[in-house]
């Protein structure tokens, strides 16, 4: 590749929105490789996930963050803190809506919407989950946005299955400044396998328990070893809950339910790692740790804020 002829695109592009939009599922979808955690359930990303698509002519930093909501705890608080704070270190900003819930309007969105008021960033309307609402649905929706503010563009999407991302990639890639990449082109992430591990056990606790249990968790790594000429890797992690009611839910009875969470777990990280994984995991209680902010610092899953 010469640098004289060929223009190279690079820059930092945030993609926020209120919890539960598809954020993650989008920075999945266009990296094709799952690196931040996905679930039904809202506020499932913790901290600013860094994913570089890359390709000859550009490479794309993206920031997926939590859902902006009205915080109240700490634990909360911090994972607003880190969307927000993500918006300082952008080129350009992805607003993702869904149009499928009950947050598609602007007037839902009023948190969003003030935290992009105060910077004066370039922003990119997303409006994802087209597979789930019927066209005509879709325009009077079209519509209000198109009043709501000043975007570069409003590209209408569907992040699981697809639609629309090459279009969104597009508006994308030509507003980034020209400049080299900012990371070697063939990574794909800056965070370490080890926090990916540890959110993918995370994930498999928010799909397969309900209740307060998912907020109430941390995963940490103890262990994380490769078996030498095995084509094996050894995994010890501990799920943290706060209480040890929630503690015997995690476990389920006869073990099950750990062993479910555990086996679901194990096949992602297969795929992430592309060997055989043999994963232990034990739960234990940790009271009010959502609530302690030097614990959070030092438990898995929170990796501290923005500009890593
Ligand atoms: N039907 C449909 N579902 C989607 C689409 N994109 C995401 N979802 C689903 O929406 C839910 C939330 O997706 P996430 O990617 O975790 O959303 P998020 O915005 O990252 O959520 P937080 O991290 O909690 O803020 C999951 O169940 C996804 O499968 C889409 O395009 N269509
Ligand atoms: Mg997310």
């Amino acid at each position: 590749m010469s640098e004289e002829t060929n223009e190279h695109r690079c820059g930092y592009v945030a993609i926020i929105g209120r919890p539960n939009v598809g954020k993650s599922t989008l920075l999945n979808r266009v990296l094709g490789q799952k690196i931040s955690i996905v679930s039904r359930k809202p506020q499932t990303t913790r901290n600013r996930i860094l994913g570089l698509y890359n390709r000859d002519d550009a490479q794309v930093v993206f920031l997926d963050t939590p859902g902006i909501h009205e915080a109240q705890s700490p634990i909360n608080r911090r994972m607003v803190d880190a969307a927000v704070d993500a918006l300082s270190e952008v080129d350009l900003v992805i607003f993702m809506i869904d149009v499928a819930g009950s947050a598609a309007l602007p007037e839902r969105n009023r948190l969003v919407l003030d935290a992009l008021e105060k910077r004066d960033l370039p922003v990119v309307a997303v409006l994802n989950k087209i597979d789930r609402v019927k066209r005509p649905d879709l325009l009077p929706l079209l519509a209000a946005w198109d009043q709501a503010g000043t975007w570069e563009a409003i590209v209408p999407v569907s992040a699981e299955k697809g639609d629309g991302v090459g279009d969104l990639l597009r508006e994308i890639v030509g507003r980034l400044p020209e400049s080299p990449p900012f990371f070697p082109k063939d990574q794909l992430t800056d965070v370490s396998e080890r926090f990916i591990v540890s959110e993918l056990v995370r994930e498999k606790v928010f799909r397969l328990t309900g209740q307060e249990i998912p907020y109430a968790t941390a995963v940490e790594v103890e262990e994380f070893e490769e078996v030498e000429g095995k084509d094996l890797v050894r995994i010890m992690a501990r799920i943290w809950v706060e209480r040890d009611t929630q503690k015997a839910m995690v476990i389920g009875r006869g073990g099950r339910k750990l062993k479910e969470i555990g086996t679901a777990a194990r096949l992602d990280i297969e795929r992430l790692l592309g060997c055989r994984v043999y994963l232990q995991l034990t739960v234990g209680t940790k009271s009010k740790w959502t609530h302690d902010r030097s614990l959070l610092q030092r438990l898995g899953n929170f990796r501290g804020g923005a500009g890593e």
